[in-house]
């Protein structure tokens, strides 16, 4: 009798429940970056909750580290259809952010922003309970520079594309403003349960 591992072809059924339409499992971590990646020593590194234009609130690394902490294991799903399951991350939840500024919701939709000029769009009800973090760990460890370190967006349950790599800031919009890849003919929301990859879809 051969046992095998688990691969992207022979998924048991629990694993196979878990990747969406269109995505095959992947054990290792690719690495999707649009431009140069960027060197953020944590000295330097600030966040920026914006409301419009308005500056409402910014932390340096240490005062940021100081919010609460809170685990997040999840699967994630790339647009390019390689899906990771059970990746494990530590940070602050976008909660506990804006409750540390004292603001609910001022508007419904939010722009990520970071220090490679990345950006993307995500309403601020699928950053809010609980479901998307500032990661600032993977795997125990800090968050490798490849993938976003010090410190990245998590919002496991849309297309990773949505997840931010060297965040540095947290803008509400009035309207829903586009970023990065969706103004480049991604869909603008990208649940990866309903394929929403492009913008038509
Ligand atoms: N700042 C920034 N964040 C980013 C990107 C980027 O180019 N810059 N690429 C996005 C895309 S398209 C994907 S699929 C994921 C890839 O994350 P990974 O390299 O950790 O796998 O990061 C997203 N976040
Ligand atoms: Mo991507």
């Amino acid at each position: 009798m051969i046992t095998r591992g688990f691969t992207g072809r022979n998924l048991g059924r629990d694993q196979s429940d878990r990747i969406p339409p269109g995505q095959h499992l992947v054990e290792h971590f690719p690495v999707l970056t649009a431009g140069p990646t960027p060197r953020v020593q944590t000295a330097d590194w600030k966040f920026t909750l914006k409301i419009g234009s308005k500056a409402i609130r910014v932390w340096n690394w240490r005062e940021f580290n100081a919010l609460p902490k809170t685990k997040m294991t999840r699967d994630i799903h790339c647009v390019t259809s390689w899906s990771k399951l059970n990746t494990a991350w530590e940070g602050v939840i976008v909660d506990d952010i804006l409750a540390d500024a004292g603001v609910e919701g001022p508007t419904d939709f939010v722009l990520a922003h970071c220090y490679d000029g990345y950006s993307t769009n995500v309403p601020l009800s699928d950053l809010s309970s609980g479901k998307a973090m500032i990661a600032l760990s993977y795997e125990g460890q800090p968050i490798p520079r490849d993938h976003g370190g010090p410190a990245r967006l998590l919002v496991p349950h849309l297309y990773f594309w949505k997840s931010a790599k060297w965040v540095n800031g947290l803008q509400f919009t009035e309207s829903d403003e586009l970023g990065f890849w969706e103004l480049r003919g991604y869909h603008k929301y990208g649940d990866p349960w309903r394929e929403q990859r492009y913008a038509n879809d």
